[in-house]
């Protein structure tokens, strides 16, 4: 197993996990490292690089070794495609958009783009990514089949397939800026029948969004909105605070 994998797993045995999505556009060079270094000294487990559509290599390139420079965690990119790759970070969250109609992301651009992961030296970490309504940009981009809110019976079974096909852990996504977070109610059926870690991500701007997912058996959290728009702020640091206490109990 490589290195950042069982960083996390290692993490996740102990406990509910936060990741801090950054966008290298909107954070950029050394303002990457710098956020990551607030960030995890607030307590969050490890770094995204990614976000936006069209991240230049060397755009992600430059805040990987800015934060790689700034924190001893690790950096996984959450890429868009293969262009945003880049040896600079320790991991790429190797995905399929399991609910796409579009072949190019289920496993076309993977197939290009494996070969690039392997030179690079990159620690693929094999990932089911699920886009639950409303699914905002990328439900958009990645003509995603949403899965609706109400059922999430739908969530279960793409879950996991995805686990039985070898996926080392799934992402219940409701888009970056989604105005409420994945339903608990599908959160608490997907986690009662998977048995590999469950991401849950957008949305999720509160310290009373972060508890109501964690009840309902999230066992990471990504955040990206929250610090572009508020910093690492009382929005943030209640999310990495219910994420430390619920690691306590
Ligand atoms: C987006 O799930 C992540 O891919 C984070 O979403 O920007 O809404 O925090 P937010």
């Amino acid at each position: 197993m490589g290195r950042v994998l069982s960083y996390l797993e290692d993490r996740l045995s102990k406990g509910p996990v936060h990741l801090t999505l950054i966008d290298p556009d909107k954070s950029p060079g050394d303002k990457a490292g710098e956020l990551a270094k607030g960030a995890v000294e607030l307590g969050s487990d490890a770094i995204m690089l990614g976000g936006s559509t069209g991240i230049s290599r060397e755009r992600m390139s430059q805040a990987a070794r800015a934060v790689r420079r700034a924190v001893r965690v690790p950096s996984i990119i959450f890429p868009e495609g293969p262009g945003s790759l880049t040896p600079d970070a320790d991991a790429v969250f190797f995905m399929s958009l399991l609910n796409s109609r579009n072949l190019e992301l289920v496993i076309r651009a993977q197939a290009r783009a494996a070969p690039h992961v392997k030179a690079m030296g990159l620690e693929p970490i094999p990932l089911g990514y699920l886009v639950i309504a409303p699914g905002m940009r990328v439900g958009e981009v990645g003509d995603a089949d949403v899965v609706p809110r109400e059922h999430p019976e739908i969530a279960v079974g793409y879950a996991l397939a995805a686990e039985y096909l070898g996926m080392r852990m799934v992402y219940l996504e409701a888009g970056s800026g989604a105005p409420s977070p994945v339903p608990e109610e599908m959160v608490r059926a997907v986690r009662s029948a998977l048995g590999v870690p469950l991401i849950v991500g957008g949305g999720i701007r509160t310290a009373a969004d972060a508890r109501r997912l964690l009840s309902a058996g999230a066992q990471a959290l990504v955040t990206g909105t929250v610090t572009e728009e508020e910093g690492l702020g009382e929005g943030f640091q209640g999310i990495v605070g219910e994420v430390k206490r619920s690691r306590g109990r």
